[in-house]
C-alpha cells in the first residue's frame, strides 16, 4: 500500500488512519490539503473513471454531474443505527445495535473493500476553523464524490489539521462505498467513541459524514453531555427597516422548504418598507447559551445540499443564482448541451436528455405501470458553496454566531395546523416541537403523503434517547435569562378542493414579521387552546391579494379536530414510556382540558 506522507504529526490520528487502512486495504492513502490543484486532480480522476461528468463549462462553469446507484437515492433510516452500550440510551425512536456487534457487522463489509482504490483522508471542521464552538472530524473515504462534496459542505484541509493539536479529540468518520449493495449497507453511529462508520452507500445524507451523522446525530449527543443543542434548523436574519437584524432558527422535516425559507426574497410590499433577508444556514444550527443568558447559534456547514426539483426562480431565486457555478449536481437530468434540468424548475422539459439513471429520456415517458418516468430523481440535489448565495450573511464565518430571537417549528399539514401560532411559554413550546408532524416527502424512504410525527424535525437525527432530548430542551430553557419565543407554522394548509390557501415562498416573510413583532412585544394576539394566533389586522398583507375569508380559514383552530390530534399525540407518546418528561405529559393534559372546555362552549 502506497501512502503519501501524512500532513500531520498527530499520532492518534495517524494511528487511527492506519488501523482503518489495515481493515479496508486501499492501494493508496491520500491526505487532502484542500488546495485548488488538488481539487482539479480529483476531478480529472473522477471524469476518467466516470464517477463524475463535466458539464458545459461555458454555461455552468466549475459544475459537474454525479449519478448515484439506482437503489441509493435517499437516506436509509432503516439501515441507520445508534450504537450505545445500553439500548435505552438510543431510545425508542432509533434503531439500536450493541457497539461490538455493530463494529463486527460493518467491519465484515469494510474488510478489503478498498482494494484497487484510494483511501482519501479528509480533515474537516464543522463551524469556522478555530471557533471554540466548532468541532473537528476526519473522514476516510474511497469516493472522490464525497471528497468534492465535503470541500463544499465543510471547511477542509491543512488549516483544520493545524487546529487539531496533538491531543484534541476529533470525530472518526469511516466511509466506504463497498459494492453499494443495499443488503450490505449500514450507517452506524458510536456516540460513546465519537465515531461514525458508513458503508455500502454513495448517497449524500448517508456519506457526507460531517452533515447528518456528525453535525446532528453525534453532535446532539455531545450537546446533551456538554450543555448545548444541535438542531435540524435553518438560521435566517431579518433586517428590519431601521437596519436592525433579528435572527430566527426554524426546524422543518426534510424537503419542506427549509432552503427556500432560508433564502427567501421579501415580497414587493415589504421590500418597499425596507426589509432584507440574510441567510446564515439552511439545514443545521448549533446553539448554546452565552454569558448574556441568551441563545446564540452558528451554522456548522459551509455549503448547501439542496433538493433540485421544485427549485426555480419563483420558489428560490437566490438558490438559482447560487448554483450557477462550482456546483455538484446529483441525479438530475442532463440535456444534450450538457446543462441540467429537473422537474418544476425554470424551463419546460427539453425534447430529450439523459435521465438520472443514465438512460435516454423524452418528456411523457412512462414505466410498465403507466407511471411517469422522471428526468431527475425527486430527491436529486445540488451541492453549492454558501458564499455564492446572494443573501449569505457575513455572520456565516463569525466565530460567535448570532443571537436567536425566535424558534419556529413547522410541518406540511394539509389540514388542522393554522398558518401560525405561538406557544404560551418555553415549556409549552417544547411540547409543540415534540408533537410536530408532517406528511412524508421524497427525502425519506416510505409512503409519500402519510403523516408522521417528527419531533423538532429530529426524528431521523437525534443521536440519543428522545425522551432525554425533550428533557434537555426543558433544561436549556430554564437556564436562559430570556429564552426565544417559540412558534409553529404551516405553509401547506389546503382548502376543500385541495388548493393551497397560502401563497408561501417570499410571502412567508409576512408571518415572520408578525413573529418578530410578537417577540419585541409590540402587538397583542388572540388566545386559543393551542396557543396565540394573530389578530388579522396584524398580518401585513400590503401588496398581497388574499381574501379576508382565506386568512380566516388559514388561522382556524377547530377544537374537534385538535381533540383527535391530542389522542394521536397520546398514542405517539406511549412509545416513550417512562422516558417522557413529566412536564411534557402535563402539557398534553392541559391541552386536552383546554380543548374540552372549548368544545363545551360550542
Ligand atoms: C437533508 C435532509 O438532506 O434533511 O437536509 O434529508
Ligand atoms: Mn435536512
Amino acid at each position: 500500500m502506497a501512502s503519501v506522507k501524512p500532513l500531520t504529526n498527530n499520532k492518534k490520528l495517524i494511528g487511527w488512519v492506519n488501523k482503518c487502512a489495515k481493515l479496508c486495504k486501499p492501494d493508496r492513502i491520500l491526505w487532502l490539503d484542500g488546495s485548488e490543484e488538488e481539487k482539479k486532480k480529483l476531478e480529472r480522476e473522477a471524469f476518467r473513471t466516470g464517477e463524475l461528468t463535466r458539464l458545459n463549462q461555458k454555461k455552468l462553469p466549475g459544475c459537474v454531474l454525479h449519478r448515484t446507484a439506482i437503489n441509493d437515492v435517499a437516506r436509509t433510516e432503516n439501515l441507520t443505527f445508534i450504537c450505545t452500550s445500553k439500548k435505552e440510551d438510543a431510545g425508542p425512536t432509533n434503531n439500536w445495535m450493541e457497539p461490538a456487534k455493530a463494529y463486527r457487522k460493518a467491519g465484515a463489509i469494510f474488510k478489503n473493500s478498498m482494494k484497487g482504490r484510494t483511501m482519501y483522508v479528509i480533515p474537516f471542521s464543522m463551524g469556522p476553523v478555530g471557533s471554540p464552538f466548532s468541532k473537528i472530524g476526519v473522514e476516510l473515504t474511497d469516493s472522490i464524490y464525497v471528497c468534492l462534496n465535503m470541500r463544499i459542505m465543510t471547511r477542509i484541509g491543512r488549516e483544520v489539521l493545524e487546529a487539531l493539536e496533538e491531543n484534541r479529540d476529533f470525530t472518526k468518520c469511516l466511509h466506504g462505498k463497498a459494492d453499494r449493495d443495499i443488503n450490505r449497507r449500514l450507517i452506524m453511529h458510536f456516540p460513546e467513541d465519537n465515531a461514525i462508520w458508513s458503508v455500502g452507500s454513495g448517497y449524500g445524507g448517508n456519506v457526507l459524514l460531517g452533515k447528518k451523522c456528525l453535525a446532528l446525530r453525534i453532535a446532539s449527543h455531545m450537546g446533551y453531555k456538554e450543555g448545548w443543542m444541535a438542531e435540524h434548523m435553518l438560521i435566517l436574519g431579518v433586517e428590519e427597516p431601521n437596519g436592525h437584524v433579528e435572527y430566527i432558527a426554524a426546524a422543518f422535516p426534510s424537503a419542506c422548504g427549509k432552503t427556500n425559507l432560508a433564502m427567501l426574497i421579501p415580497p414587493e410590499g415589504l421590500v418597499r418598507k425596507g426589509y432584507k433577508i440574510w441567510t446564515v444556514g439552511d439545514d443545521i444550527a448549533w446553539m448554546r447559551i452565552d454569558t448574556d443568558g441568551k441563545l446564540w447559534a452558528i451554522n456548522p456547514e459551509n455549503g448547501f445540499f439542496g433538493v433540485a426539483p421544485g427549485t426555480n426562480s419563483k420558489s428560490n431565486p437566490n438558490a438559482m443564482k447560487t448554483i450557477e457555478k462550482n456546483t455538484i449536481f446529483t441525479n438530475v437530468l442532463m440535456k444534450p448541451d450538457k446543462t441540467v434540468w429537473w422537474e418544476d424548475g425554470d424551463e419546460p422539459p427539453p425534447p430529450r436528455g439523459i435521465d438520472w439513471k443514465g438512460n435516454p429520456w423524452k418528456p411523457g415517458m412512462q414505466d410498465e405501470n403507466g407511471k411517469p418516468i422522471y428526468g431527475a430523481h425527486p430527491n436529486s440535489r445540488f451541492t453549492a458553496p454558501a458564499k455564492q448565495c446572494p443573501s449569505i450573511s457575513f455572520r456565516l464565518d463569525d466565530h460567535h454566531g448570532v443571537n436567536i430571537s425566535a424558534i419556529i417549528f413547522g410541518g406540511r399539514r394539509a389540514q388542522l395546523a393554522p398558518l401560525v401560532y405561538e406557544a404560551f411559554d418555553w415549556q409549552h413550546g417544547v411540547f409543540v416541537g415534540a408533537t410536530m408532524a408532517s406528511e412524508r416527502t421524497a427525502a425519506q424512504y416510505g409512503k409519500q403523503g402519510e403523516v408522521r410525527r417528527d419531533p423538532m424535525a429530529m426524528l431521523p437525527f437525534c443521536g440519543y434517547n428522545m425522551g432525554n432530548y425533550f428533557r434537555h430542551w426543558l433544561k436549556m430553557g430554564a437556564k436562559m435569562k430570556k429564552p426565544p419565543k417559540i412558534f409553529h407554522v404551516n405553509w401547506f394548509r389546503k382548502d376543500e378542493d385541495g388548493n393551497f390557501l397560502w401563497p408561501g415562498f417570499g410571502e412567508n416573510l409576512r408571518i415572520i414579521d408578525w413573529i418578530l413583532r410578537r417577540c419585541n412585544g409590540s402587538i397583542e394576539a388572540a388566545e386559543t387552546p393551542i396557543g396565540y394566533i394573530p389578530d388579522k389586522k396584524d398580518v401585513d398583507l400590503t401588496g398581497l391579494k388574499l381574501k379576508p375569508r382565506t386568512l380566516d380559514k388559514l388561522l382556524k383552530v377547530d377544537c374537534g379536530d385538535w381533540q383527535a390530534e391530542a389522542d394521536s399525540i397520546s398514542e405517539f407518546f406511549g412509545k416513550f414510556g417512562k422516558s417522557l418528561p413529566r412536564e411534557i405529559k402535563r402539557e398534553l393534559n392541559s391541552l386536552k382540558k383546554r380543548l374540552a372546555k372549548c368544545r363545551r362552549k360550542k
